[in-house]
Protein backbone atom coordinates (compact mmCIF):
# COMPACT_ATOMS: atom_id res chain seq x y z
CA UNK A 1 0.00 0.00 0.00
CA UNK A 2 1.72 3.30 -0.94
CA UNK A 3 -0.55 5.68 0.60
CA UNK A 4 2.33 7.76 2.50
CA UNK A 5 4.75 8.17 0.51
CA UNK A 6 2.78 8.46 -3.13
CA UNK A 7 3.05 12.31 -4.13
CA UNK A 8 0.97 14.68 -2.25
CA UNK A 9 -0.14 18.37 -3.38
CA UNK A 10 0.08 20.46 -0.64
CA UNK A 11 -3.40 21.81 -0.85
CA UNK A 12 -5.74 18.10 0.83
CA UNK A 13 -7.84 17.53 3.18
CA UNK A 14 -6.47 15.44 6.04
CA UNK A 15 -9.08 12.45 5.62
CA UNK A 16 -7.72 12.61 2.12
CA UNK A 17 -4.01 13.09 2.36
CA UNK A 18 -3.46 10.13 5.26
CA UNK A 19 -6.19 7.57 4.48
CA UNK A 20 -6.43 4.22 3.96
CA UNK A 21 -10.41 3.45 4.13
CA UNK A 22 -10.48 1.49 7.87
CA UNK A 23 -8.36 4.96 8.86
CA UNK A 24 -11.44 7.29 7.20
CA UNK A 25 -14.36 5.63 9.15
CA UNK A 26 -12.57 5.34 12.48
CA UNK A 27 -12.45 8.71 12.18
CA UNK A 28 -15.38 9.69 11.22
CA UNK A 29 -15.76 12.49 14.11
CA UNK A 30 -11.81 13.66 13.91
CA UNK A 31 -11.62 17.60 11.76
CA UNK A 32 -11.12 17.02 8.33
CA UNK A 33 -9.63 20.36 7.87
CA UNK A 34 -7.12 20.96 5.15
CA UNK A 35 -3.52 20.70 6.24
CA UNK A 36 -1.03 23.49 5.29
CA UNK A 37 -1.76 26.30 2.79
CA UNK A 38 -5.59 26.27 3.53
CA UNK A 39 -5.65 26.77 6.86
CA UNK A 40 -9.33 27.99 7.57
CA UNK A 41 -9.38 31.73 9.32
CA UNK A 42 -10.82 29.75 12.23
CA UNK A 43 -9.13 28.31 14.64
CA UNK A 44 -8.85 24.07 15.86
CA UNK A 45 -11.85 22.60 14.63
CA UNK A 46 -13.88 25.44 13.47
CA UNK A 47 -13.44 26.97 16.93
CA UNK A 48 -12.52 30.71 16.18
CA UNK A 49 -10.38 30.54 18.96
CA UNK A 50 -6.69 30.70 18.27
CA UNK A 51 -4.35 30.20 20.78
CA UNK A 52 -0.97 31.13 21.47
CA UNK A 53 0.83 27.67 22.49
CA UNK A 54 4.46 27.01 23.62
CA UNK A 55 5.71 22.93 23.14
CA UNK A 56 8.22 22.04 25.65
CA UNK A 57 9.63 19.21 23.71
CA UNK A 58 8.67 19.83 20.39
CA UNK A 59 11.97 18.05 18.72
CA UNK A 60 10.33 14.77 19.59
CA UNK A 61 8.87 11.89 18.89
CA UNK A 62 5.48 12.97 20.07
CA UNK A 63 6.60 16.53 20.22
CA UNK A 64 7.13 17.22 16.81
CA UNK A 65 4.06 15.86 15.02
CA UNK A 66 1.51 17.89 17.49
CA UNK A 67 3.15 21.11 17.37
CA UNK A 68 2.71 20.58 12.98
CA UNK A 69 -0.92 19.57 14.09
CA UNK A 70 -1.59 22.61 16.45
CA UNK A 71 0.17 25.28 13.59
CA UNK A 72 -1.88 23.04 11.18
CA UNK A 73 -5.05 24.16 12.97
CA UNK A 74 -4.49 27.58 13.38
CA UNK A 75 -2.62 28.17 16.39
CA UNK A 76 0.62 30.10 17.18
CA UNK A 77 3.28 27.43 17.56
CA UNK A 78 6.47 27.96 19.70
CA UNK A 79 9.08 24.76 20.29
CA UNK A 80 11.36 24.76 22.96
CA UNK A 81 13.43 21.77 22.87
CA UNK A 82 17.25 21.24 24.20
CA UNK A 83 17.94 18.53 21.58
CA UNK A 84 18.98 15.72 24.79
CA UNK A 85 16.95 13.37 22.82
CA UNK A 86 19.78 13.70 19.38
CA UNK A 87 22.58 13.93 22.16
CA UNK A 88 20.86 10.32 23.75
CA UNK A 89 21.57 8.69 20.41
CA UNK A 90 24.85 9.98 19.76
CA UNK A 91 25.75 8.76 23.07
CA UNK A 92 24.38 5.22 22.31
CA UNK A 93 25.46 4.85 18.94
CA UNK A 94 22.14 4.95 17.64
CA UNK A 95 19.95 6.79 15.46
CA UNK A 96 16.42 7.45 14.54
CA UNK A 97 15.50 4.89 11.81
CA UNK A 98 14.13 7.66 9.48
CA UNK A 99 16.48 10.94 8.47
CA UNK A 100 15.42 13.53 10.86
CA UNK A 101 16.44 17.38 9.61
CA UNK A 102 17.69 19.77 11.86
CA UNK A 103 15.20 21.60 13.95
CA UNK A 104 15.64 24.73 11.85
CA UNK A 105 15.37 22.95 8.72
CA UNK A 106 12.26 21.52 10.08
CA UNK A 107 10.79 24.49 10.33
CA UNK A 108 11.97 25.96 7.51
CA UNK A 109 10.42 23.32 5.47
CA UNK A 110 7.18 23.72 7.20
CA UNK A 111 7.16 27.74 6.76
CA UNK A 112 7.53 26.48 2.99
CA UNK A 113 4.69 24.24 3.35
CA UNK A 114 2.44 25.93 5.35
CA UNK A 115 2.99 29.25 5.31
CA UNK A 116 3.06 28.76 8.90
CA UNK A 117 6.15 30.19 11.34
CA UNK A 118 7.36 28.29 14.17
CA UNK A 119 9.77 29.76 16.11
CA UNK A 120 12.37 27.44 17.55
CA UNK A 121 14.20 28.08 21.00
CA UNK A 122 17.14 25.30 22.25
CA UNK A 123 16.45 25.46 25.78
CA UNK A 124 16.91 22.96 28.47
CA UNK A 125 14.11 23.33 30.84
CA UNK A 126 15.40 21.72 33.61
CA UNK A 127 18.51 24.12 33.92
CA UNK A 128 18.09 27.35 32.10
CA UNK A 129 15.38 28.50 34.43
CA UNK A 130 15.83 32.62 33.27
CA UNK A 131 15.11 31.78 29.72
CA UNK A 132 12.24 29.79 30.30
CA UNK A 133 10.59 32.43 32.62
CA UNK A 134 11.58 35.19 29.85
CA UNK A 135 9.84 32.74 27.41
CA UNK A 136 6.89 32.76 28.98
CA UNK A 137 6.63 36.48 29.76
CA UNK A 138 7.73 37.47 26.08
CA UNK A 139 4.91 34.78 24.73
CA UNK A 140 2.36 35.08 26.88
CA UNK A 141 1.03 31.72 25.95
CA UNK A 142 -2.33 30.30 26.32
CA UNK A 143 -1.30 27.13 26.75
CA UNK A 144 2.13 24.90 27.37
CA UNK A 145 2.53 21.58 26.77
CA UNK A 146 5.47 19.71 28.49
CA UNK A 147 6.85 16.89 26.52
CA UNK A 148 10.40 17.74 27.41
CA UNK A 149 11.42 14.55 29.59
CA UNK A 150 13.65 11.55 29.30
CA UNK A 151 11.01 9.37 28.26
CA UNK A 152 12.04 5.59 27.78
CA UNK A 153 12.02 3.29 30.49
CA UNK A 154 15.28 0.77 29.58
CA UNK A 155 17.33 3.97 29.79
CA UNK A 156 16.31 5.22 33.08
CA UNK A 157 17.31 1.70 34.35
CA UNK A 158 20.57 1.43 32.16
CA UNK A 159 23.09 2.66 35.45
CA UNK A 160 23.27 5.04 38.05
CA UNK A 161 23.94 7.88 36.02
CA UNK A 162 21.11 7.44 33.91
CA UNK A 163 18.78 7.30 36.88
CA UNK A 164 20.09 9.92 38.38
CA UNK A 165 19.75 12.33 34.60
CA UNK A 166 16.39 11.05 34.46
CA UNK A 167 15.08 12.44 38.15
CA UNK A 168 17.05 15.48 37.68
CA UNK A 169 15.53 16.02 34.11
CA UNK A 170 12.08 15.32 34.36
CA UNK A 171 11.43 16.19 37.96
CA UNK A 172 12.94 19.21 37.88
CA UNK A 173 11.83 20.22 34.53
CA UNK A 174 8.24 20.08 35.84
CA UNK A 175 8.96 22.58 38.67
CA UNK A 176 10.76 24.84 36.91
CA UNK A 177 7.59 25.10 34.42
CA UNK A 178 5.17 25.48 37.78
CA UNK A 179 7.78 28.55 39.34
CA UNK A 180 7.94 29.73 35.85
CA UNK A 181 4.66 29.56 35.22
CA UNK A 182 4.12 31.76 38.50
CA UNK A 183 6.98 33.90 37.83
CA UNK A 184 5.99 34.99 34.83
CA UNK A 185 2.66 35.68 36.21
CA UNK A 186 1.19 33.99 33.31
CA UNK A 187 -2.38 31.79 33.47
CA UNK A 188 -0.84 29.66 31.33
CA UNK A 189 -2.51 25.82 30.96
CA UNK A 190 -0.37 23.53 31.77
CA UNK A 191 -0.71 19.93 29.36
CA UNK A 192 1.43 17.50 30.82
CA UNK A 193 2.00 13.75 29.33
CA UNK A 194 1.74 11.56 31.57
CA UNK A 195 2.00 7.87 31.42
CA UNK A 196 -0.39 4.64 32.08
CA UNK A 197 2.20 2.87 34.39
CA UNK A 198 1.96 5.62 37.03
CA UNK A 199 -1.29 3.43 38.14
CA UNK A 200 0.45 0.02 38.01
CA UNK A 201 -0.61 -2.56 35.95
CA UNK A 202 -3.42 -4.88 37.24
CA UNK A 203 -3.48 -3.13 40.38
CA UNK A 204 -6.96 -1.25 40.22
CA UNK A 205 -9.02 -4.42 40.49
CA UNK A 206 -10.91 -3.95 37.74
CA UNK A 207 -11.49 -0.49 35.12
CA UNK A 208 -8.39 2.09 35.95
CA UNK A 209 -9.94 5.26 36.20
CA UNK A 210 -8.74 8.83 35.13
CA UNK A 211 -6.68 9.94 37.37
CA UNK A 212 -8.93 9.84 40.77
CA UNK A 213 -10.32 7.01 43.18
CA UNK A 214 -13.45 6.33 45.54
CA UNK A 215 -11.51 5.00 48.77
CA UNK A 216 -13.03 4.32 52.19
CA UNK A 217 -10.37 5.42 54.70
CA UNK A 218 -9.86 4.39 58.51
CA UNK A 219 -12.95 5.04 60.55
CA UNK A 220 -15.28 4.43 57.24
CA UNK A 221 -14.54 8.05 55.76
CA UNK A 222 -15.14 8.15 52.23
CA UNK A 223 -12.81 10.14 49.69
CA UNK A 224 -11.75 10.78 46.44
CA UNK A 225 -8.05 10.41 45.99
CA UNK A 226 -5.31 10.76 43.30
CA UNK A 227 -5.13 7.01 42.55
CA UNK A 228 -2.09 5.50 43.63
CA UNK A 229 1.06 5.54 42.21
CA UNK A 230 3.32 2.38 41.34
CA UNK A 231 5.48 2.77 38.80
CA UNK A 232 7.75 0.00 37.00
CA UNK A 233 10.72 2.06 36.59
CA UNK A 234 13.03 5.30 37.48
CA UNK A 235 11.81 7.03 34.12
CA UNK A 236 7.66 5.93 35.45
CA UNK A 237 8.53 7.20 38.83
CA UNK A 238 9.37 10.51 37.65
CA UNK A 239 5.52 10.81 36.28
CA UNK A 240 4.20 9.89 39.88
CA UNK A 241 6.68 12.75 41.10
CA UNK A 242 4.99 14.97 38.78
CA UNK A 243 1.48 14.15 39.42
CA UNK A 244 2.31 15.30 43.17
CA UNK A 245 4.07 18.46 41.67
CA UNK A 246 0.95 19.22 39.88
CA UNK A 247 -1.39 18.58 42.64
CA UNK A 248 0.46 21.17 44.93
CA UNK A 249 0.59 23.81 42.83
CA UNK A 250 -2.61 24.18 41.75
CA UNK A 251 -3.46 23.98 44.98
CA UNK A 252 -0.87 26.24 46.51
CA UNK A 253 -0.82 28.54 43.02
CA UNK A 254 -3.91 28.02 41.50
CA UNK A 255 -2.18 26.85 38.53
CA UNK A 256 -4.66 24.99 36.10
CA UNK A 257 -2.98 21.66 34.58
CA UNK A 258 -4.24 18.81 33.06
CA UNK A 259 -1.77 15.61 33.24
CA UNK A 260 -2.45 13.28 30.51
CA UNK A 261 -1.98 9.40 31.42
CA UNK A 262 -0.43 8.48 27.90
CA UNK A 263 -0.22 4.81 26.63
CA UNK A 264 2.30 3.31 24.17
CA UNK A 265 2.38 5.66 21.26
CA UNK A 266 2.94 3.50 17.67
CA UNK A 267 2.89 4.57 13.94
CA UNK A 268 5.33 7.50 12.42
CA UNK A 269 4.18 9.60 10.26
CA UNK A 270 1.02 12.17 10.18
CA UNK A 271 -0.82 13.90 7.59
CA UNK A 272 1.58 16.56 8.39
CA UNK A 273 4.63 15.10 8.83
CA UNK A 274 4.49 13.66 5.38
CA UNK A 275 3.72 16.54 3.13
CA UNK A 276 7.90 16.88 3.01
CA UNK A 277 10.49 14.66 3.44
CA UNK A 278 12.64 17.71 5.44
CA UNK A 279 9.22 16.96 8.24
CA UNK A 280 9.54 13.13 8.71
CA UNK A 281 9.37 12.30 12.32
CA UNK A 282 11.70 10.12 14.11
CA UNK A 283 11.44 6.00 14.34
CA UNK A 284 12.99 4.85 17.41
CA UNK A 285 13.70 0.81 17.15
CA UNK A 286 16.85 0.21 19.58
CA UNK A 287 16.30 -1.74 22.26
CA UNK A 288 16.14 1.37 24.90
CA UNK A 289 14.08 4.15 23.28
CA UNK A 290 11.69 1.74 20.28
CA UNK A 291 8.44 1.04 21.69
CA UNK A 292 7.17 -2.40 21.17
CA UNK A 293 4.70 -2.33 18.20
CA UNK A 294 7.36 -0.23 16.40
CA UNK A 295 9.81 -2.52 17.08
CA UNK A 296 7.90 -5.34 15.98
CA UNK A 297 6.82 -3.82 12.54
CA UNK A 298 10.68 -2.84 12.52
CA UNK A 299 11.43 -6.43 13.16
CA UNK A 300 8.74 -8.19 10.89
CA UNK A 301 10.01 -5.95 8.13
CA UNK A 302 13.68 -6.72 8.54
CA UNK A 303 12.98 -10.59 8.75
CA UNK A 304 14.50 -10.38 12.20
CA UNK A 305 12.43 -12.95 14.79
CA UNK A 306 10.44 -10.23 17.11
CA UNK A 307 11.64 -9.71 20.35
CA UNK A 308 8.95 -10.91 22.52
CA UNK A 309 9.96 -10.47 25.75
CA UNK A 310 9.71 -13.39 28.59
CA UNK A 311 5.92 -14.93 27.78
CA UNK A 312 4.93 -11.57 26.28
CA UNK A 313 1.60 -11.58 28.48
CA UNK A 314 2.22 -8.28 29.54
CA UNK A 315 -0.70 -6.16 28.11
CA UNK A 316 -0.59 -2.24 27.81
CA UNK A 317 -2.70 0.41 26.31
CA UNK A 318 -1.54 1.95 23.26
CA UNK A 319 -2.19 5.07 20.71
CA UNK A 320 -1.37 6.16 17.33
CA UNK A 321 0.94 9.34 17.02
CA UNK A 322 -1.99 10.89 15.16
CA UNK A 323 -4.30 10.55 17.95
CA UNK A 324 -1.57 12.00 20.30
CA UNK A 325 -1.80 15.14 18.72
CA UNK A 326 -5.68 15.07 18.66
CA UNK A 327 -5.70 14.89 22.17
CA UNK A 328 -3.45 17.41 23.02
CA UNK A 329 -5.86 19.77 20.68
CA UNK A 330 -8.68 18.42 23.16
CA UNK A 331 -6.99 18.98 26.19
CA UNK A 332 -5.68 22.50 25.20
CA UNK A 333 -9.65 23.43 23.69
CA UNK A 334 -11.25 22.04 27.75
CA UNK A 335 -8.72 23.64 30.35
CA UNK A 336 -9.90 23.11 33.65
CA UNK A 337 -11.44 26.58 35.10
CA UNK A 338 -9.24 28.59 37.83
CA UNK A 339 -9.20 26.70 40.88
CA UNK A 340 -10.20 23.10 39.86
CA UNK A 341 -8.05 20.40 40.92
CA UNK A 342 -5.63 18.76 38.25
CA UNK A 343 -7.94 17.41 35.21
CA UNK A 344 -6.52 14.31 34.43
CA UNK A 345 -7.46 12.06 31.15
CA UNK A 346 -6.05 8.66 30.14
CA UNK A 347 -5.10 9.09 26.71
CA UNK A 348 -5.19 5.59 25.27
CA UNK A 349 -7.24 3.75 21.99
CA UNK A 350 -7.25 0.32 23.19
CA UNK A 351 -5.87 -1.97 25.27
CA UNK A 352 -3.65 -5.30 23.90
CA UNK A 353 -1.11 -8.39 25.16
CA UNK A 354 2.46 -8.16 23.57
CA UNK A 355 2.18 -11.63 22.37
CA UNK A 356 -1.02 -11.09 20.54
CA UNK A 357 0.62 -7.83 18.96
CA UNK A 358 3.57 -10.62 18.00
CA UNK A 359 1.10 -12.82 16.27
CA UNK A 360 -0.87 -9.83 14.19
CA UNK A 361 2.77 -8.54 13.31
CA UNK A 362 4.26 -12.56 12.68
CA UNK A 363 1.10 -12.99 10.38
CA UNK A 364 1.71 -9.80 8.49
CA UNK A 365 5.41 -10.16 7.60
CA UNK A 366 5.56 -13.75 8.07
CA UNK A 367 8.47 -13.47 10.68
CA UNK A 368 8.36 -16.11 14.14
CA UNK A 369 8.10 -14.11 17.37
CA UNK A 370 11.49 -14.99 19.56
CA UNK A 371 10.49 -15.40 23.02
CA UNK A 372 13.50 -14.09 25.04
CA UNK A 373 14.51 -13.74 28.96
CA UNK A 374 12.83 -10.55 30.05
CA UNK A 375 15.32 -7.54 30.81
CA UNK A 376 12.53 -5.93 32.95
CA UNK A 377 11.29 -6.22 36.33
CA UNK A 378 7.31 -6.42 35.51
CA UNK A 379 4.77 -8.91 35.98
CA UNK A 380 4.77 -11.94 33.42
CA UNK A 381 0.75 -11.29 32.37
CA UNK A 382 -1.37 -9.00 33.93
CA UNK A 383 -4.80 -7.97 32.66
CA UNK A 384 -5.48 -4.56 31.87
CA UNK A 385 -8.87 -2.70 31.63
CA UNK A 386 -8.74 1.24 31.26
CA UNK A 387 -11.15 4.14 31.18
CA UNK A 388 -10.72 6.42 28.16
CA UNK A 389 -14.24 8.08 28.38
CA UNK A 390 -13.57 11.48 28.96
CA UNK A 391 -11.46 11.93 25.63
CA UNK A 392 -14.65 9.75 24.00
CA UNK A 393 -16.45 12.45 25.56
CA UNK A 394 -14.87 15.13 24.25
CA UNK A 395 -15.68 13.57 20.68
CA UNK A 396 -12.08 11.20 20.17
CA UNK A 397 -13.11 8.06 17.95
CA UNK A 398 -9.75 6.69 17.97
CA UNK A 399 -7.66 4.81 15.70
CA UNK A 400 -7.21 1.46 16.62
CA UNK A 401 -4.28 -0.90 15.41
CA UNK A 402 -4.95 -1.87 12.17
CA UNK A 403 -2.75 -4.08 9.47
CA UNK A 404 -3.21 -1.12 6.81
CA UNK A 405 -1.65 1.29 9.28
CA UNK A 406 0.86 -1.36 10.05
CA UNK A 407 2.02 -1.52 6.27
CA UNK A 408 2.70 2.21 6.53
CA UNK A 409 5.22 1.62 9.51
CA UNK A 410 6.48 -1.19 7.64
CA UNK A 411 7.12 0.95 4.04
CA UNK A 412 8.40 3.22 6.07
CA UNK A 413 10.95 0.97 7.10
CA UNK A 414 11.70 -0.66 3.49
CA UNK A 415 12.30 2.99 2.66
CA UNK A 416 15.06 3.37 5.41
CA UNK A 417 16.50 0.36 6.27
CA UNK A 418 19.73 1.14 4.87
CA UNK A 419 20.14 2.76 8.31
CA UNK A 420 19.41 0.15 10.43
CA UNK A 421 22.18 -1.21 12.88
CA UNK A 422 21.48 -4.92 13.94
CA UNK A 423 23.11 -4.24 16.89
CA UNK A 424 20.65 -2.30 18.55
CA UNK A 425 17.74 -4.20 18.49
CA UNK A 426 18.28 -6.87 21.75
CA UNK A 427 17.91 -5.30 24.92
CA UNK A 428 20.95 -2.91 26.57
CA UNK A 429 19.55 -2.08 29.60
CA UNK A 430 18.06 -4.31 32.85
CA UNK A 431 16.02 -3.65 35.55
CA UNK A 432 18.29 -5.39 38.12
CA UNK A 433 21.43 -8.12 38.68
CA UNK A 434 18.75 -10.59 38.46
CA UNK A 435 17.45 -9.47 35.26
CA UNK A 436 20.95 -8.78 33.58
CA UNK A 437 22.34 -12.32 34.85
CA UNK A 438 19.46 -14.06 32.57
CA UNK A 439 19.87 -11.96 29.65
CA UNK A 440 23.52 -12.32 29.82
CA UNK A 441 22.99 -15.01 26.83
CA UNK A 442 22.00 -12.16 24.47
CA UNK A 443 23.96 -11.51 22.02
CA UNK A 444 23.81 -8.34 20.05
CA UNK A 445 26.05 -9.52 17.06
CA UNK A 446 23.67 -12.37 16.64
CA UNK A 447 21.03 -10.45 15.49
CA UNK A 448 20.56 -10.63 11.26
CA UNK A 449 18.86 -9.22 8.76
CA UNK A 450 17.15 -10.11 6.04
CA UNK A 451 20.43 -10.76 3.24
CA UNK A 452 18.83 -8.00 0.75
CA UNK A 453 19.02 -5.36 3.83
CA UNK A 454 22.32 -6.97 5.27
CA UNK A 455 23.92 -6.31 1.97
CA UNK A 456 23.27 -2.69 1.83
CA UNK A 457 24.19 -2.09 5.98
CA UNK A 458 27.52 -3.97 5.05
CA UNK A 459 28.47 -1.63 2.09
P1 LIG B 1 11.14 12.07 22.88
O1 LIG B 1 12.33 11.73 23.69
O2 LIG B 1 11.12 11.71 21.45
O3 LIG B 1 10.87 13.65 23.00
C1 LIG B 1 11.11 14.40 24.15
C2 LIG B 1 11.76 15.70 23.72
O4 LIG B 1 12.01 16.49 24.89
C3 LIG B 1 13.11 15.46 23.04
O5 LIG B 1 13.15 16.14 21.80
C4 LIG B 1 14.12 16.01 24.02
O6 LIG B 1 15.26 16.55 23.39
C5 LIG B 1 13.31 17.04 24.80
N1 LIG B 1 13.78 17.28 26.16
C6 LIG B 1 14.03 16.36 27.13
N2 LIG B 1 14.46 16.98 28.25
C7 LIG B 1 14.47 18.31 27.97
C8 LIG B 1 14.83 19.46 28.72
N3 LIG B 1 15.30 19.37 29.97
N4 LIG B 1 14.70 20.68 28.15
C9 LIG B 1 14.23 20.80 26.87
N5 LIG B 1 13.91 19.75 26.12
C10 LIG B 1 14.02 18.51 26.66
O7 LIG B 1 9.87 11.46 23.63
P2 LIG B 1 8.37 11.31 23.11
O8 LIG B 1 8.14 9.90 22.74
O9 LIG B 1 8.05 12.39 22.16
O10 LIG B 1 7.59 11.57 24.46
C11 LIG B 1 7.16 12.88 24.82
C12 LIG B 1 6.46 12.84 26.14
O11 LIG B 1 5.34 11.97 26.08
C13 LIG B 1 7.35 12.33 27.27
O12 LIG B 1 7.15 13.11 28.42
C14 LIG B 1 6.87 10.92 27.50
O13 LIG B 1 7.04 10.57 28.83
C15 LIG B 1 5.41 11.00 27.10
N6 LIG B 1 4.91 9.71 26.60
C16 LIG B 1 5.47 9.12 25.49
C17 LIG B 1 4.99 7.89 25.05
C18 LIG B 1 5.59 7.15 23.87
O14 LIG B 1 5.21 5.98 23.65
N7 LIG B 1 6.47 7.76 23.11
C19 LIG B 1 3.90 7.29 25.72
C20 LIG B 1 3.36 7.92 26.86
C21 LIG B 1 3.87 9.14 27.27
N1 LIG C 1 8.37 -5.41 25.11
C1 LIG C 1 8.65 -6.61 24.47
N2 LIG C 1 9.57 -6.61 23.47
C2 LIG C 1 10.20 -5.48 23.03
C3 LIG C 1 9.90 -4.26 23.68
C4 LIG C 1 8.99 -4.27 24.71
O1 LIG C 1 8.10 -7.67 24.83
O2 LIG C 1 11.01 -5.56 22.10
C5 LIG C 1 7.37 -5.37 26.20
C6 LIG C 1 7.91 -4.81 27.51
O3 LIG C 1 8.44 -5.83 28.32
C7 LIG C 1 6.68 -4.15 28.10
C8 LIG C 1 5.84 -3.75 26.90
O4 LIG C 1 6.36 -4.47 25.78
O5 LIG C 1 5.94 -5.07 28.85
C9 LIG C 1 5.84 -2.27 26.59
O6 LIG C 1 7.18 -1.82 26.43
P1 LIG C 1 7.49 -0.46 25.64
O7 LIG C 1 8.96 -0.27 25.58
O8 LIG C 1 6.74 -0.43 24.36
O9 LIG C 1 6.79 0.63 26.58
P2 LIG C 1 7.22 1.29 27.96
O10 LIG C 1 8.56 0.89 28.40
O11 LIG C 1 6.09 1.07 28.92
O12 LIG C 1 7.31 2.83 27.62
C10 LIG C 1 6.61 3.46 26.54
C11 LIG C 1 7.25 4.84 26.34
C12 LIG C 1 7.03 5.68 27.58
C13 LIG C 1 5.56 5.72 27.94
C14 LIG C 1 4.96 4.32 28.09
C15 LIG C 1 3.46 4.34 28.21
O13 LIG C 1 8.63 4.70 26.03
O14 LIG C 1 7.52 7.00 27.35
O15 LIG C 1 5.39 6.42 29.15
O16 LIG C 1 5.24 3.58 26.87
S1 LIG C 1 2.82 3.10 29.27
O17 LIG C 1 3.56 1.84 29.00
O18 LIG C 1 1.43 2.95 28.97
O19 LIG C 1 3.04 3.52 30.64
Amino acid sequence: MKLLFTALTVIVPVATAFSPSGLKSAHANAPTQSTTAVFAENGANGSSEKKKIIVLGGDGFCGWPTSLYLSDQGNDVVIVDNLSRRNIDIELGCDSLTPIASPEARVEAWKEVSGNTIPFHNIDVAKEYDLLVQLIKEEQPDAIVHFAEQRAAPYSQKNSKTKRYTVDNNVGGSNNLCCAVIDADVDAHIVHLGTMEVYGYGTSGGEIPEGYIDVTLPGGRESNILHPAYPGSVYHATKCLDAILWQFYQKNDNLRVTDLHQGVVWGTNTPQTILDERLINRFDYDGDYGTVLNRFLMQGSMGVPLTVYGTGGQTRAFIHVTDTARCIELAIQNPPAKGDRVEILNQIAETRRVRDIAAMVAEMTGVEANFIPNPRQEAAENELDVSNEKFRNLGLDPITLDTGLFEEVTEIVQKYKSRCDPKMILPASFWNKKRAEECAGLDPNSIKLKDDVKDKVEN
